[in-house]
């Protein structure tokens, strides 16, 4: 592919993964056009501002929106490569089911601008299948134009007009724009020619290596990914469930186990949050409910830990009435302002919404509570005024700035510590 002027970029969902792609791409020399649902998102964009947090993401977008390179716009626009970074969340069932919403509808919506030579990606985190599906809708809206893997389509042979890929992200939040970069990827094609057009679109900005695939096993790969750690996650929360029955300090385990060649146990901590581990295995377990004991069964247990200590959190504060509770963390994991899907904020509401003003909440990414903790009683506090007040500290994320306070400074308080970063 060539990256110079003549080649153009379409990406459509502006979130935590669109934008940051966008503006990769656009820094490569593509000009790129940004598509998203929300007004304001777009206007924030063309001003050269961001409207999601994420490390360099404000400088980099700022350098691409004045040198021209990156504008957005609510409306799909033509161009050379489009790709799809919308939502794929559960239909609102309770069974987890994937709803593909996003996806059908961006798909329908690209679908009159469409010309011969596009390629079009799916980044979305998405069951197997997806991609063939999105293919499917385009086909239907779109007869006059040849699309991959339909066999000749009514005309004879040749070369399909457009070709359609699924290439997953894998980035991890607060390194986005260093992974987008570094890490490998997974290029599915529908056919090996789709998968050749994709490859050439992300070695224009991509330094990890691009491993070509099909669209099916490109799906299935990222699911894995996410399922695979799901699982170890649970094995770390269950140890943690087992130490505490028995009495043993599960981090000292994990550490002794660890220095096994071949032992690689992950850190408990109290549940899993965020939008991809937690959602993920379900597409998998979804598409095969019959095989997949282990991958169900490991989401049950995060979800489990975290009710696990809820209750042993609400039993400290209930068995020392009138002590102040400083709770350490809202957010989903360590260094990071993102609050949603975070099973810390969950048990921190509940701890307010039980002991009223006896808690503070303690977290440095946060300039108010959230809504939930509203006519709790609850406050928001910081560090030293929480370790100078409280008689039980609660630590539900491992922030380097909790991480650092000394044992010295805790005195005689009583600790729940979730994440195992008091141990000294
Ligand atoms: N967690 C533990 N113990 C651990 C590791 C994590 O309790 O040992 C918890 C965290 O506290 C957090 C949750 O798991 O609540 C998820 O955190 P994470 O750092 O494992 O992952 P995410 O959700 O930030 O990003 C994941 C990454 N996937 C994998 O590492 C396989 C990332 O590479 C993906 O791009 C991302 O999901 C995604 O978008 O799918």
């Amino acid at each position: 592919m060539n990256s110079g002027r003549d080649h153009t970029a379409c990406v459509i969902g502006l979130g935590y993964i669109g934008l940051p792609t966008a503006a990769i791409i656009a820094r490569a020399g593509i000009p790129t056009y940004g598509v998203d649902v929300s007004e304001q998102v777009v206007e924030t964009i063309n001003r050269g501002e961001i409207h999601i947090e994420e490390v360099d993401l404000d400088g980099l977008v700022r350098g691409v929106v004045q040198r021209g390179l990156l504008t957005a716009g609510t409306e799909i626009r033509p161009a050379d490569t489009f790709v799809l970074a919308v939502p794929t969340p559960f239909e609102k069932d309770g069974n987890h089911t994937p709803d593909l919403t996003f996806v059908m509808d961006a798909a329908a919506r690209l679908a009159p601008v469409l010309e011969p030579g596009n390629t079009v990606i799916l980044e979305s985190t998405s069951p197997v299948g997806t991609t063939e599906a999105m293919r499917d809708r385009i086909a239907e809206l779109r007869p006059d134009l040849k699309l991959p893997g339909l066999g000749t389509n009514g005309r004879e042979g040749g070369t399909p007009d457009i070709a359609i890929a699924y290439c997953p992200e894998r980035v991890l939040p607060g390194r986005i724009l260093v992974e987008l970069i570094d890490n490998d990827r997974s290029i599915g094609g529908i056919t090996p020619r789709c998968a050749r057009k994709a490859l050439a679109f992300y070695k224009s900005f991509v330094r990890g290596e691009c491993v070509v695939t099909d669209a099916r096993s490109a799906e299935m790969t990222k699911l894995v990914e996410n399922a695979f750690r799901d699982v170890n996650i649970a094995f770390a929360n269950e140890l943690s469930m087992i130490a505490d029955t028995m009495d043993l300090d599960v981090w000292e385990v994990i550490r002794l186990a660890n220095r096994h060649p071949r032992v690689n146990i992950l850190q408990p901590g109290p549940g899993v949050g965020g939008h991809c581990i937690a959602v993920d295995p379900w597409f998998i377990v979804h598409g095969a409910p019959e095989q997949s004991d282990l991958i169900r069964t490991a989401r049950e247990r995060n979800d489990a830990k975290m009710h696990h200590v809820l209750d042993r959190a609400t039993a400290l504060c209930a068995d020392h009435p009138n002590t102040p509770v400083a709770v350490y963390g809202l957010a989903f994991k360590a260094n990071i302002d993102d609050f949603r899907e975070s099973p810390a904020r969950f048990i921190a509401a509940r701890l307010a919404r039980r002991f009223g003003n006896r808690i503070s909440i303690v977290e440095p990414h946060a300039t108010e509570l959230p809504r939930e903790f509203d006519g709790t009683g609850a406050r928001l506090a910081d560090i030293d005024h929480a370790i100078e007040s409280a008689g039980i500290h609660i630590v539900l994320v491992d922030h380097d700035v909790f991480r650092a306070i000394p044992a010295a400074e805790r005195g005689d308080a009583l600790v729940y510590d979730t994440r195992g970063i008091w141990r000294d």
